[in-house]
């Protein structure tokens, strides 16, 4: 039986995950960051831990054939806390996958890496990086790290550049980004079964109408999104938009605004 281990298990995406994995019997060893785990049901393995310390990676991915890479600063935040935590973490973490052989990992990646396309786009997977902040970097940086791991160390990856993982879309941008759970577990299950998938990248997004993202790779991975944000469209667009212009205007949303030298300063601080 596949072994899987599951980090990031405390955060948003890692709790949901945790238990809808543990309840289709999936063999799991869940891992959180600070706080202590309990074990949802019998036979879930729980640990916790700085995966900075090749010890506590030693813990997690000791006889493990996938890891969904859920941990990490998930947010934009200052530089120093983004290189520790989605650089030297994820670099000690795919270290470790190379000490025990693990064969795949499913490494969380962002819309955000390529958030200052504007809105009016429409992007495959093959479109420029255009990070919109540090985290969004870091993220670019991942997908390059995991290229890296399969080419010269023949470790598996797909890079999941995840829309907005909710239980349903809350605000007009999500009717782009939508990544309902359902989805989110089909591609995941997908991701831990597929026979095959060497160096992937995949838009982590539902079936939206309005989707900014050409869903490609789903072919390699057998995931076929069945949510659609488009079912909550009318009540969504009868409330106020909460993102200013530069929000709406860029695919990043929110993201764009953090720390914005706005085109009419741009000159005057240069000379
Ligand atoms: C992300 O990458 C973040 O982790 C999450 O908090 C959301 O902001 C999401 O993207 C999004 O773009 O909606």
């Amino acid at each position: 039986m596949t072994k899987v281990a599951l980090s990031g298990a405390s955060g948003q995406i890692g709790r949901f995950l945790r238990t809808a994995l543990s309840e289709r019997g999936i063999d799991l060893r869940s891992a959180g960051g600070r706080t202590p785990l309990e074990a949802l049901r019998h036979g879930e393995e729980v640990m916790h831990g700085d995966l900075r310390d090749s010890a506590v990676v030693d813990r997690l991915l000791e006889g493990v054939d996938v890891l969904i890479h859920m941990a990490g600063t998930s947010v934009e935040r200052p530089l120093p806390e983004v290189i520790e935590n989605n650089l030297v973490g994820l670099n000690a973490v795919y270290e470790g996958a190379r000490r025990h052989g693990v064969r795949r990992i499913v490494f969380a990646s962002s819309n955000h890496a390529i958030g200052m396309h504007e809105a009016t786009e429409k992007l495959g997977l093959g479109c420029d990086f255009r990070p919109d902040g540090f985290y969004g970097l870091s993220k670019m940086w991942g997908e390059g790290l995991a290229r890296l791991y399969w080419d010269k160390h023949g470790i598996e990856s797909v890079c999941v550049r995840i829309g907005s993982a909710l239980p349903r879309p809350t605000e007009p941008r999500h009717l782009s980004t939508w990544f309902g759970l359902d989805d989110l577990l089909q591609f995941t299950l997908r991701c831990i079964e597929a026979p095959s998938v060497g160096f992937l990248v995949a838009w982590g997004v539902s079936a939206n109408t309005r989707s900014w993202w050409t869903p490609t790779s789903c072919e390699t991975l057998g995931y076929y999104p069945t949510q659609n944000a488009e079912d909550y469209a009318a009540e969504i667009l009868a409330k106020p938009n909460p993102l200013d212009d530069l929000g709406q205007q860029f695919q990043g949303g929110g993201f764009v605004g953090l720390d914005y030298t706005p085109p009419e300063r741009r000159r005057s601080l240069s000379r």
